[in-house]
C-alpha cells in the first residue's frame, strides 16, 4: 500500500539531489506496464519512497487497472495523487515521446510486454513489435528526447527474461550464453541487446534486469502459479473440480514479484549502469508447485489434474535456475520470500476469492463456471 512519505526521494530540477532550500521536486519515474503485476508492485514501492509516478496505460475497451485501483486518487486531487496515468502505447513511438517530454522523468521502468510465452507462439510478429520493436522504440524516444533536452542524467531499466536462456542448461548467470525457445523470448533478446547498444552507443544509464518468474496473488490468471492456486482455491469451495495443465515436469526458479521489484530500482541507483540477474536461485517442477498447493488444503492434486495437449508448447524451456551471486553482492539485494511460503500466500488470497465468488454465486448473481 501507498503510505505517506516519510523519506520523500527529492532532486533538484537538474537531476541531482537536491538540498532543502525549498527548490527540491520529487523524484519523477515513469513506468510502462504499470496495470501488469510488477507494475503494480513497482509504483507501490515508488510512491512509498517518495516517488510521483507516472504510468502509461494502453487503450481497452475495458478498465484495465484492478491491479492499481486500490493506489489510484482522483488527479482532480492534485495535493495527494502522486500516481498518474496516461494514454500511450508500446507500438505507438510519437505517445513515448510525447509524455517523456510532459513528464520529464528522472527513471523509466520498461515494463511493457505482451508476456505470455505459449500466446507468443500464436501472435509472433505482434510480439516482436511490443517486446523488441517496443523497446527500441522507447530507447530511441529517451535518446531523442536527451538530445532535445540535455536531461541526461534520466536513467532507464528494461525488464528482461531468464527465458532468454532457454535451452541452455542451469545455473544462469549474466555470462551464460542466450538460446531462446519462443517468439516471446527472442524478441527479449533483442530488448536486451537494444538496451547494450544505446548503453555504449549513447552513454545512456541503462540497465537489464535478468528476472527469473516471480509470481504473487497478482499474477496474471493464465500463467502456470496463479492458475494453480485460483484452481485450488475453487476446488476447495466447490466451485470446480478439475484443473487442465500441460507440461508438469518443466523446472522453474519462481520467486515473490514484491521482492523483485526492489532490485529493479537498486540497478538504477547505482554509479554505473548494469545487467543484472535476479533470481531465488531454487528450482521446482510444476509438479512440486501443485503437491505444495494442493497440499496446503489438504486435497491431492492427482485427484483433480487432467494433462491437455493444448497447453504443451512447440519448444519448451525444460530447467531454469538462476546464478545472482552478482546481484547480491553489488545491491545487496536477496529475496525475502521463499518457495513454499509464496505459494501459500497465493493460495491463501484465491481461498478468499472463491469463498467470495461462492457467495455470488450462491445468491444468483454469478454462474460457477464464470470467473470474475
Ligand atoms: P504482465 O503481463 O502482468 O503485465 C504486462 C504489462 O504490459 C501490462 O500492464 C500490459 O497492459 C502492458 N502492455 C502490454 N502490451 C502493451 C503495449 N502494446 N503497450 C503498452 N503496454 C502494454 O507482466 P508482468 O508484470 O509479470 O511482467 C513485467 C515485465 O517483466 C514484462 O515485460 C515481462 O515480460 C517481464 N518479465 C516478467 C517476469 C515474471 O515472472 N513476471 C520474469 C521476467 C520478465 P494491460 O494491463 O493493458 O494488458
Ligand atoms: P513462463 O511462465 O513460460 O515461465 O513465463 P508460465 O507460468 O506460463 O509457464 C511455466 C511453465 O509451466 C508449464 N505449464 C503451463 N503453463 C501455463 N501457462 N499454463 C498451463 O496450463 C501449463 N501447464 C504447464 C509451461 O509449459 C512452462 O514450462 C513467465 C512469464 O512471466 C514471462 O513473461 C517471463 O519472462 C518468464 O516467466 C520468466
Amino acid at each position: 500500500m501507498a503510505t505517506e512519505n516519510n523519506n520523500a526521494t527529492l532532486v533538484s530540477e537538474s537531476g541531482n539531489p537536491a538540498a532543502s532550500n525549498g527548490e527540491a521536486k520529487r523524484k519523477v519515474a515513469l513506468i510502462t506496464g504499470i496495470t501488469g503485476q510488477d507494475g503494480s508492485y513497482l509504483t507501490e514501492f515508488l510512491l512509498n519512497k517518495g516517488y510521483e509516478v507516472h504510468g502509461l496505460i494502453r487503450r481497452s475497451s475495458n478498465f484495465n487497472t484492478q491491479r492499481i485501483n486500490h493506489i489510484y486518487i482522483d488527479p482532480h486531487n492534485a495535493n495527494k495523487a502522486r500516481m498518474k496515468l496516461h494514454y500511450a502505447d508500446l507500438s505507438d513511438a510519437s505517445s513515448l515521446r510525447r509524455w517523456l517530454d510532459t513528464i520529464l522523468p528522472d527513471e523509466v521502468y520498461n515494463l511493457a510486454a505482451q508476456s505470455h510465452v505459449a500466446v507468443s507462439f500464436e501472435i509472433p510478429d505482434y510480439t516482436a513489435d511490443v517486446v523488441a520493436t517496443g523497446a527500441l522504440r522507447l530507447l530511441e524516444a529517451v535518446r531523442s528526447h536527451i538530445a532535445a533536452t540535455d536531461r541526461s542524467h534520466i536513467r532507464y531499466y528494461q525488464a528482461g527474461s531468464s527465458e532468454m536462456f532457454g535451452s541452455t542448461p542451469p545455473p544462469q548467470s549474466e555470462t551464460t550464453p542466450f538460446h531462446p525457445r519462443s517468439p516471446y523470448a527472442a524478441s527479449k533478446v533483442a530488448a536486451h541487446w537494444y538496451t547494450v547498444n544505446y548503453r555504449e552507443a549513447y552513454g545512456l544509464f541503462a540497465c537489464n534486469g535478468i528476472l527469473f518468474n516471480h509470481e504473487s496473488p497478482r499474477r496474471g490468471e493464465n500463467f502456470v502459479t496463479r492458475k494453480i492456486t485460483r484452481a485450488v482455491g475453487r476446488i476447495k469451495i466447490g466451485l470446480q473440480s478439475k484443473l487442465f495443465l500441460g507440461n508438469l515436469q518443466a523446472s522453474r526458479d519462481w520467486g515473490f514479484a514484491g521482492d523483485y521489484v526492489e532490485a529493479m530500482w537498486m540497478m538504477l541507483q547505482q554509479e554505473k549502469p548494469d545487467d543484472y540477474v535476479v533470481a531465488t536461485e531454487e528450482s521446482h517442477t510444476v509438479e512440486e508447485f501443485l503437491e505444495v498447493a494442493f497440499g496446503y488444503v489438504g486435497l491431492n492434486w492427482k485427484d483433480h489434474v487432467v494433462i491437455d495437449k493444448r497447453y504443451f508448447r512447440p519448444s519448451e524451456v525444460d530447467n531454469l535456475k538462476g546464478d545472482s551471486s552478482k546481484t547480491r553482492k553489488a545491491l545487496g539485494w536477496k529475496p525475502k520470500v521463499g518457495f513454499e511460503q509464496l505459494v501459500k500466500m497465493m493460495v491463501d488470497e484465491d481461498v478468499e476469492l472463491a469463498k467470495r465468488e461462492k457467495v455470488l454465486v450462491d445468491a444468483g448473481y454469478m454462474d460457477a463456471q464464470q470467473q470474475p
